[in-house]
C-alpha cells in the first residue's frame, strides 16, 4: 500500500462526513487507506467512522478508551499504518485534503519527511486572532533556539506532515501534541521537504487547543534540546556537590580532601546523567575514555569560568558576582562544546 492518512480525532462528527468524500476524490488512482484514531469521542464520531467503514475497506478506525491525547494518538496512528507513506492531518478541514497528493509528489522525489508548511512563500494563516498568531510563533521561535532539527523546516510545530514509513521511531511517544518535532529529532539525518498551504478557519466542531497543550509543548522542547538537557543535569550537580560537601565537613573531614571529594562526585553524577539522558550513550564502550575526556572538559569550563570574571573585573570593574555569573555561562557554553565534540562525539 502506498499511503496511511492517519486523522486524529476528538469530537469531529460534523467534520468526519465530508472530510471521507473530500480525501476520496483527492486520492484518486493512489493504493490508500484513511486511518481515524479517534479517543471515544462523546458525540460519536467513531460510530460514523465504523459505518463508513462498512461501506470502504479503505476506512479504518482505532478507537481508543479511557486514553487521550493528540501527540499519543498520532504517535499510535503512525505505528499502526500500513501505507509506504504517512500524511498526519487534522480532521477540521484546517489542512486542506487537495495538498495530501503534493506531500506524497514530493516523498516520491526522495524526501522523508515532508512538512506541510505555513511559513513558506505562498503558504499562511487566515482568520487568525492576533493571540493565537503570536503563540504560534513563539512556538516556533523557542523550537528554532533550542533545536537544531527544527531549523530543517520553516514550520516545525506543523501538524499536517508526511513520514516515510521505517523511519526511526525509537523514543517518539507523542509527550507533547507536535509529534514532527520529536520525529526530527530522532532522525537527524532525515532529508526534509516542503509544501506551501494556507490554514483555514475550523470548518466546524470546537477547538481542543488549551493553555494545558502550551505547557504541554514548552516541557517537550526542554526535553529534547540537548543544550537544556545538560544544563539541567550541570544544576542538578550543584546540587550533589554542595550537599555532599556539607555531609562531608559534618563527618569530620578537613576543608580540603571535602571540597575535592565534593566536586569528584559531582563530576561523576554529572557523567552518569549525560551518559543515560544528554547523550543517551548509556555506558557504552569506550566509558573509561569519555569519563577522562569529560574531567578535561569540566576543567577546561571552570578555568573559562575564572578567566571571564577576572577580566571582566580587572577591565571593566565589573561587579564580581555579575563577571562569576557571565563566567558560569561561558563555562557552560565551553565546557557543553568540548562535551559534545570531544567526549560523546
Ligand atoms: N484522538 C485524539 N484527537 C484529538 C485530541 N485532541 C485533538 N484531537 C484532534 O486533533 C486535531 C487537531 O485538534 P484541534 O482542536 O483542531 O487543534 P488546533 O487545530 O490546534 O486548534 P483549532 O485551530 O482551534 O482547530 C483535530 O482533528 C482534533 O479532533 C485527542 O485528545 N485525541
Ligand atoms: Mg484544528
Amino acid at each position: 500500500m502506498k499511503l496511511t492518512v492517519v486523522i486524529p480525532t476528538y469530537n469531529e462528527a460534523e467534520n468526519v462526513p465530508k472530510l471521507i468524500p473530500a480525501l476520496r476524490r483527492a486520492l484518486e488512482g493512489i493504493d490508500y487507506e484513511l486511518l481515524f484514531v479517534d479517543d471515544d469521542s462523546p458525540d460519536g464520531t467513531w460510530r460514523i467512522v465504523e459505518e463508513e467503514q462498512r461501506k470502504d475497506a479503505r476506512v479504518r478506525l482505532l478507537r481508543r478508551v479511557g486514553r487521550r491525547g493528540l501527540g499519543s494518538a498520532i504517535v499510535e496512528g503512525i505505528r499502526a499504518a500500513r501505507g509506504e507513506f504517512v500524511v498526519v492531518m487534522d480532521a477540521d478541514f484546517q489542512h486542506p485534503p487537495e495538498l495530501v497528493p503534493l506531500l506524497l509528489r514530493e516523498a516520491e522525489r526522495g524526501a522523508e519527511v515532508v512538512v506541510a508548511s505555513r511559513y513558506r512563500q505562498g503558504g499562511g494563516v487566515r482568520g487568525w486572532s492576533l493571540a493565537r498568531r503570536v503563540i504560534s510563533w513563539g512556538a516556533s521561535l523557542l523550537a528554532y533556539l533550542l533545536l537544531g532539527e527544527a531549523r530543517k523546516t520553516s514550520d516545525p510545530v506543523s501538524g499536517f506532515f508526511l513520514v516515510k514509513r521505517g523511519l526511526n521511531m525509537e523514543g517518539v511517544e507523542g509527550r507533547g501534541y507536535k509529534v514532527l518535532l520529536e520525529i526530527l529529532a530522532a532522525n537527524p539525518g532525515a532529508k526534509v521537504a516542503e509544501v506551501p498551504y494556507v490554514f483555514s478557519p475550523r470548518a466546524a466542531g470546537r477547538s481542543k487547543l488549551g493553555a494545558r497543550d502550551i505547557a504541554d509543548y514548552a516541557l517537550q522542547v526542554i526535553w529534547l534540546s540537548r543544550p537544556l538537557r545538560f544544563a539541567l543535569v550541570g544544576a542538578s550537580g550543584v546540587l550533589v556537590n554542595l550537599g555532599s560537601m556539607a555531609l562531608l565537613l559534618s563527618l569530620g573531614l578537613p576543608v580540603d580532601l571535602a571540597s575535592l571529594t565534593a566536586i569528584e562526585l559531582s563530576i561523576a553524577w554529572n557523567f552518569s546523567l549525560h551518559e543515560l539522558w544528554t547523550f543517551g550513550s548509556g555506558f557504552s564502550r569506550g566509558v573509561l575514555r569519555r569519563y577522562l575526556g569529560y574531567h578535561a572538559s569540566v576543567l577546561a569550563g571552570a578555568l573559562t569560568q575564572y578567566l571571564v570574571m577576572r577580566l571582566l573585573y580587572t577591565l571593566l570593574s565589573l561587579n564580581p558576582l555579575l563577571g562569576q555569573l557571565i563566567g558560569v555561562f561561558a563555562g557552560f557554553l565551553l565546557n557543553y562544546a568540548l562535551s559534545r565534540s570531544l567526549v560523546w562525539r
